[in-house]
């Protein structure tokens, strides 16, 4: 047995973090409720980024936590395939009536990343059955980010991926990204500038021919890579090309659904309907793992051609629509329409952008983006150290009990939709107070 201890960091290596910066002076939250967590030290955090842009409910709510303690105490776990249970199939017929008309058939997952696998494995089966086969290139952008799976990192645009993991999936190209600083800084809202940037898209259709694409994926608001927006009408640009070619048009909304923009989904935002949605994050406000794909009718019934006996789709998780999880998803759900909250995000919206707006004059600031209840703030990188003024920022914020999220050098927000103007106001307020002992 090894000599393990409460205390003890070592064994434990952390995802998408400085181990050893963070083991060395760790910051350990132990509770969480409605808009805060409190830490190790008893100290209250005021949670800005929903987590990781996931618990969109807030935090501990009763609902949620009687929800999975009934079911996992009625039934733990049932087998996923040629099994099925009450509940995944209840969250399924929700979720497909919270969508827009025809996007109405929902596959289970655990996470962003398998979402992303998910929608772009069935967007190369669909072509395959509806025997065009020689679909199989896929189309990202540059600076999208589709979680860590070996397609999501191939379609996603983050140098760091390809210079890490070798040479990923073939047959991808990428977009360029719609980051214009130079024309669209300091937008409130959507950008005026880059519309032309969704052309790109027939460029590389000219280049590969239309016959061997089978699917674009992007989301609609860029969030890991700093809050990217898309330009006026690059969205329904496109929609429009991937119609005309025959490609199937994918949205990852693993953080955009579930009311982070003010509406259900970045779909309803922008009135731009992709053939496939992926989810997750909000879909359970995080409170248990859980993503899924939702697919248009068209792609479900070119599976559903096949001889009656066959599996269809050569694709599943043990845990797919795993009880306790569609138990989460249920009372979520509830929770998001007995409570209006993406109604309220979008009520609040206005106030959230002013005061983000209102950080213009901090020293070091040289963008400012909005949307929904999502914020960034740029700043201008030190000479020579990328990413060490925000990642500065980041623990200051959080001595002084804020918690924000940051990317290089761009601080990122989203907190959970129950946040009311107080919380806002603590939130700039501190980060203008950081900003200026930074300087
Ligand atoms: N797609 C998108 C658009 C995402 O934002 C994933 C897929 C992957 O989801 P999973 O559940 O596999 O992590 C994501 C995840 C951040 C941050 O701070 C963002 C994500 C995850 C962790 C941190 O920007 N997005």
């Amino acid at each position: 047995m090894s000599n393990s201890s409460a205390n003890n960091l070592d064994a434990f290596w952390m995802p998408f973090t400085a181990n050893r910066q963070f083991k060395s002076n760790p910051r350990m939250l132990v509770d969480a409720k409605d808009m805060h967590y409190t830490n190790a030290e008893g100290q209250k955090i005021l949670d800005g980024t929903a987590g990781l842009w996931c618990c969109n409910a807030g935090h501990g709510r009763p609902q949620i936590v009687e929800a999975v303690s009934k079911q996992i105490a009625k039934m733990d776990y049932a087998p996923a395939f040629q099994m099925g249970h009450p509940k995944a199939f209840e969250l399924a017929a929700r979720l497909s009536a919270m969508m827009p008309n025809g996007l109405d058939h929902v596959f289970f997952t655990n996470s962003g990343s398998e979402s992303v696998d998910t929608a772009l494995k069935i967007a190369l089966a669909y072509h395959r059955a509806r025997g065009e086969g020689s679909r199989t290139r896929l189309i990202g952008r540059e600076r999208g980010y589709h979680g860590v799976g070996f397609g999501g990192i191939s379609v996603g645009g983050i140098v760091t991926n390809r210079k890490h993991f070798g040479t990923l999936l073939a047959g991808v190209d990428h977009m360029p990204h719609t980051h214009l600083p130079e024309k669209n800084s300091f937008s409130r809202g959507i950008p005026e500038y880059g519309t032309e940037l969704a052309d790109e898209l027939e460029r590389i259709v000219t280049l590969h021919d239309a016959s061997t694409i089978a699917a674009v994926i992007v989301e609609p608001v860029a969030g890991s890579t700093g809050v990217i927006l898309p330009p006026k009408g690059y969205l329904e640009r496109l929609r429009k090309i991937c119609s005309k070619h025959g490609i199937l048009l994918i949205f990852d909304e693993v953080i955009t659904g579930f009311g982070r923009l003010g509406s259900a989904f970045a779909t309803d935002y922008f009135g731009v309907q992709p053939d496939m949605i992926t989810m997750a994050k909000g879909l359970t406000s995080g409170a248990i793992p859980m993503g899924a794909v939702v697919c248009s009718k068209d792609i479900y019934d070119t599976f559903m051609d096949a001889p009656e006996n066959t599996i269809e789709l050569f694709h599943g998780f043990t845990y797919s629509g795993h009880p306790v999880a569609a138990a989460a998803g249920l009372a979520t759900l509830d929770i998001y329409q007995e409570e209006g909250l993406f109604e309220r995000a979008n009520a609040l919206a206005p106030y959230w952008e002013d005061a983000l707006h209102s950080l213009k004059d901090c020293p070091n600031v040289i963008d400012l983006r909005n949307l929904g209840l999502i914020g960034a703030i740029e700043l201008e990188s030190i000479p020579g150290k990328p990413t060490a003024r925000a990642f500065e920022a980041f623990l200051k914020c959080y001595e002084k009990g804020v918690l924000i999220r940051t990317t290089g050098d761009i601080i990122a927000l989203s907190p959970p939709l129950i946040a009311e103007k107080k919380h806002v106001d603590q939130i700039f307020d501190t980060i203008r107070t950081v900003l200026g002992e930074i300087a």
